[in-house]
């Protein structure tokens, strides 16, 4: 795989969303472009909404915003996306304004990813103040990998907004980790967020003989679609678990704790999850320890154990998955593999020897192939900054008219 930049990213995604935008709103330049990484989960899976920790970092794939004003007299908002996204698309709606004192449920009329701009904008227009906009999104996260593609969407919407007038929206009840490295990735480094305080410390990735080697399984998952309710059959799992233990989350139980009351939890059902959860966020502050030591064989050996954890008692793993941890770990020169993110499709993420990656490609592409026929793809990840404005001249052009 090619080791681009985030900077390169979103020129070459700016160039082609300036185009587009053009085409379709009446040979207008954009006045306002903005990028927000996806990000690759290190370790801590499934722990952000049960207040644990996570180590998460922001990647050079990202999702990039232009746009403008809408002409004068104009209610709507206009928006599309580019051509190489793969969900081509026009929507167009009025500015959405999230109601004070109602509960309130985002307009989900229109294609599924203009539901995540939407209740960003909503939750944004409190006083009512955002003017109509005409926008493109384009963007190389890949859709549904388990990289952070909504999440993405949702941090460069945030921006967008802001930038214009200097969270999960479609029903899914995550956690913060994947807005929150989109919108405060640091480069060089992977973030160890405490869900629970908000505490963030900089982890330095800098060993320069290891790579951390994503594989996407290129069997998709999404959590607004049928997956959510696994998703969030879990969540409720581990909320009733620590009700029922007199705990406001997980995080504040033992594995004693859990132990001590095997009966009286609802079965296999409350306690293995809970298990997956109380460990994964031990090993998470274990990792973040062997990192800062230097151990890379020790981090490696937890993110394995994240992975069988993940599989067996937290079950969002899936087929593909297992292949391609197994795959990986079946070479010399590999530290660690595990899945990334909600699961049930998506990512793995494997530690290894810059040495060994070519034969560890070359291994999974020989015999890995998803249950729709798939190869795998992969990327390079290198920690990267978060969201950001592209600078003027890429997105206005000299004097205003364009880059074409
Ligand atoms: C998804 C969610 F959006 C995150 O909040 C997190 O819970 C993750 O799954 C699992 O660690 O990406």
């Amino acid at each position: 795989p090619q080791q681009t930049s985030q900077r390169a990213e979103y020129e070459r995604l700016c160039k082609e969303a300036v185009k587009e935008f053009r085409w379709r709103f009446d040979n207008q330049s954009p006045t306002v472009g903005v990028y927000a990484p996806g990000r690759v989960n290190l370790i801590g899976e499934h722990t952000d909404y049960n207040g644990g920790f996570v180590l998460p970092m922001a990647l050079h794939l990202v999702t990039v915003i232009l746009g403008r004003p809408s002409p004068s007299g104009s209610r709507n908002c206009r928006l599309i996306t580019a051509a190489s996204t793969g969900e081509t698309g026009y929507h167009e709606f009025p500015v959405p304004q999230f109601p004070k004192d109602e509960p309130w449920e985002v307009e989900t009329e229109g294609p599924f990813w203009a539901t995540y701009l939407k209740g960003v904008v909503a939750l944004m227009n409190r006083s009512g103040s955002i003017p109509p906009f005409d926008a493109i999104i384009a963007t190389s996260v890949p859709l549904g990998g388990g990289l952070s593609s909504s999440a993405a969407l949702e941090a460069a919407t945030c921006r967008f907004i802001e930038s214009e007038r200097s969270t999960d929206m479609p029903r899914v009840r995550c956690g913060i980790m994947d807005q929150f490295v989109s919108l405060m990735g640091s480069e060089k480094n992977a973030l160890f967020i405490d869900c629970r305080s908000h505490e963030v410390q900089q982890v330095p990735m800098k060993e320069p003989e290891l790579v951390v080697l994503i594989a996407n399984s290129n069997y998709r998952h999404s959590l607004g679609e049928g997956v959510d309710k696994e998703y969030e059959k879990r969540r409720q799992t581990c909320e009733a678990v620590a009700k029922k233990l007199g705990r406001d989350m997980l995080r504040d139980l033992t594995l004693e704790d859990l132990e001590g009351h095997w009966e009286g939890c609802s079965g296999a059902s409350g306690v293995l999850p809970s298990r997956h959860v109380v460990t994964e966020i031990q090993r998470t502050s274990d990792a973040v320890r062997a990192l800062t030591d230097g151990d890379y064989l020790k981090f490696g050996q937890l993110m394995t154990a994240s992975h069988k954890s993940l599989r067996d008692d937290y079950e969002v793993s899936c087929g593909e998955l297992d292949k391609l941890v197994n795959l990986a770990l079946d070479g010399e020169g590999v530290l660690g593999s595990r899945m990334t993110g909600g699961g049930f499709g998506g990512c793995t993420v494997t530690l290894l020897k810059r040495s060994a990656m070519q034969s560890t490609i070359a291994r999974i592409q020989e015999s890995y192939e998803s249950r729709n026929g798939e190869k795998a793809t992969f990327y390079i990840a290198t920690p990267c900054g978060g969201a950001g404005d592209i600078p003027q001249k890429l997105v206005v052009g000299k004097k205003g008219r364009g880059v074409t």
